[in-house]
């Protein structure tokens, strides 16, 4: 497209309005810079606008699953439960988004196709699919880790004459499934979460799982008017005190002792206290949970014997319980009523692992030779995580080098912030930072806050650019990739490895070494005038 003299510029465009993009604006207008942020939906709230499919709830804690960086914010909100069902965090960003006046700058309904620095002018030029095109000092993707929603290339998925949803991309007005057989394929979070309530409204429910997954019991319930005002009064301390711990949560505490260090009784006791509380505390069990495989068949063995006390048959719960991976090491699923869901006698379980599915004919699911006939099928098959969303984007850096091309191994930045030869580009949550392994809050306000710092620093010094040194990147990317080799998460076909994507590099994307070190690295890079990076007079 032929630039023109009317082309709009701005300092900075944020492609993305859900929690990143949000507090990035609120951030950078606060230091007086025009901004532009560009967002697909109608509306704020990036995943919680896009999955609204029924029991989308966020499995982090609601009371540290908020914006930690105003008082008057958290303040003027009450959270319901313990874990927030998805209308709720979307009324939520809305009311932050009303609070601070955001939309006004935010165009939606807007998709970015492209994004391409000229080097001359040291300007971001982005177009977007409406065929606008704006310039920037800097861009910013705060496009989200899991918002490329895939459905898998199954022959036949267009001849399907029932209807189709994902649920990373679920109709507005819902869906009314009663009298009607419906097929779920996919027992990932999105699956564990829907699949109960779909049983309760659907005629016929047949679940297609090609991996058993861990579902730990969830514990949601309301929360009680004292706790919530408990949160209040310390909030943004307990924000500061997230930001040291490994996951970005304070709820638990991890139990630091290494699994030979106790007797039988104590780890038992361990493993079942966490277990009762609900939630992610069983993560914290053993010091070396994650690393040692002893350790970790210790938790997995007692995740397994609690599963199969929810299922009736024990030919159901044989294929329900998860025997080919560590636990832990796929993201864990919060289970409410999931693994009873299986015991109703209208709902079915087919493994698709043995036999994979191997078309999607005009009338439902082809498995092997056996057809199963279905009204509706609803993909909960995921996404193409960490990378996608960035990569939608047709990102085109110094000497015409596109992104796409530059990744096409698996994702190389510096920290997670920043690639080599794509200067003034940041990503916040990036791979190669805690992101998915933390809480996506604790993580967002942390690469905003380091991000917003550094134009400020910039700008001030009339610095005109920022970009990571290849060498920095390389020494990081290798540092991303000994700190994976030291987990047990390698040794899983997840969504962290890029496995779920035919033909994706097998890389460990997200950095496991915690919040709280990453935090100290960010820091540390930071007051020595951004050592890594190449600051551009
Ligand atoms: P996930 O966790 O990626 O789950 C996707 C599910 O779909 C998972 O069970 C996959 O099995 C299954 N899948 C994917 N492709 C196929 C094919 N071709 N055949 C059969 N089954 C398939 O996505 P979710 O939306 O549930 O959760 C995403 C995140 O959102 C979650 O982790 C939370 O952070 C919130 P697989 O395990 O790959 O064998």
């Amino acid at each position: 497209m032929a630039q023109s003299a009317a082309d709009k510029q701005y300092d900075a465009v944020i492609v993305g309005a859900g929690f990143a993009g949000m507090y990035m604006l609120h951030r950078l207008r606060g230091q007086g810079l025009t901004v532009r942020v560009f967002e697909a939906g109608d509306g704020v709230g990036g995943t919680w606008y896009w999955n609204r499919y029924p029991g989308a709830r966020c499995d982090v804690e609601s009371l540290e699953y908020q914006y930690g960086f105003s008082d008057e914010i958290q303040r003027g909100w009450t959270w319901t439960e313990r874990y927030a069902a998805q209308p709720e965090i979307l009324r939520y960003q809305n009311y932050v988004a009303d609070k601070l006046d955001l939309r006004r700058d935010i165009q939606f309904e807007t998709r970015v196709a492209s994004a391409t620095y000229d080097e001359r002018d040291a300007l971001w030029v982005v177009d977007t699919e409406k065929g606008e095109r704006v310039k920037a000092r800097f861009c910013v993707m705060a496009t989200g880790c899991l918002s490329a929603a895939r459905v898998p290339d199954f022959e036949g998925v267009g001849d399907f004459k029932g209807e189709k949803y994902h649920t990373g991309g679920w109709p507005h007005e819902g869906v009314d499934f009663t009298g009607k057989r419906v097929a779920v394929i996919g027992t990932g979070s999105s699956a564990v979460q829907s699949i109960p309530l779909i049983a309760e409204q659907a005629k016929h429910l047949t679940v297609f799982q090609r991996t058993a997954n861990f579902t730990l019991p969830a514990g949601n319930r309301p929360l009680a008017r004292d706790e919530i005002q408990k949160t209040k009064e310390t909030l943004l301390e307990d924000r500061k005190r997230a930001r040291t711990t490994n996951g970005g949560i304070i709820c638990f505490e991890y139990n630091e002792r290494l699994v030979e260090e106790m007797t039988a009784e104590e780890r038992y006791r361990e493993l079942d206290d966490r277990w009762h509380l609900g939630g992610f505390a069983f993560l914290g069990s053993f010091g070396d949970m994650m690393v040692t495989p002893d350790a970790n068949d210790v938790a997995a063995e007692y995740a397994r014997s609690e599963m199969r006390k929810a299922v009736k048959k024990p030919e159901i719960a044989d294929l329900l319980l998860p025997n080919d991976h560590p636990v832990g090491v796929k993201r864990l699923c919060l289970d409410t009523h999931y693994l009873e869901t299986f015991n109703e006698p209208h709902v079915d379980l087919v493994d698709v692992r043995s036999t994979p599915i191997s078309k999607i004919t005009a009338k439902g699911v082809l498995v092997g030779d056996k057809e199963y006939e279905v009204d509706a099928i609803v993909f909960a098959t995921g996404f193409d995580a960490m990378t996608g969303a960035i990569l939608g984007v047709d990102i085109v850096g110094k000497k015409g080098e596109k992104l796409r091309d530059k990744w096409a191994a698996g994702p190389r930045t510096y920290l997670g912030l920043g690639s080599a030869g794509f200067p003034n580009l940041f990503f916040i949550t990036g791979p190669g930072s805690p992101s998915v392994l933390s809480n996506m809050i604790v993580s967002i306000e942390q690469h905003v806050d380091w991000i917003s710092d550094c134009i400020g620093r910039l700008t001030a010094g009339n610095i005109r650019s920022i970009e990571a040194r290849p060498d920095a990147e390389d020494e990081w990317v290798a540092h991303v990739n000994e700190t994976a080799a030291a987990t047990l998460y390698p040794q899983a076909n997840s969504w962290y490895m890029g496995a779920n994507i035919p033909g994706k590099p097998r890389i460990f994307m997200p950095y496991a070494g915690g919040v709280g070190v990453y935090g100290e690295k960010l820091a540390e890079v930071a007051n020595a005038d951004y050592a890594g990076f190449a600051l551009g007079a």
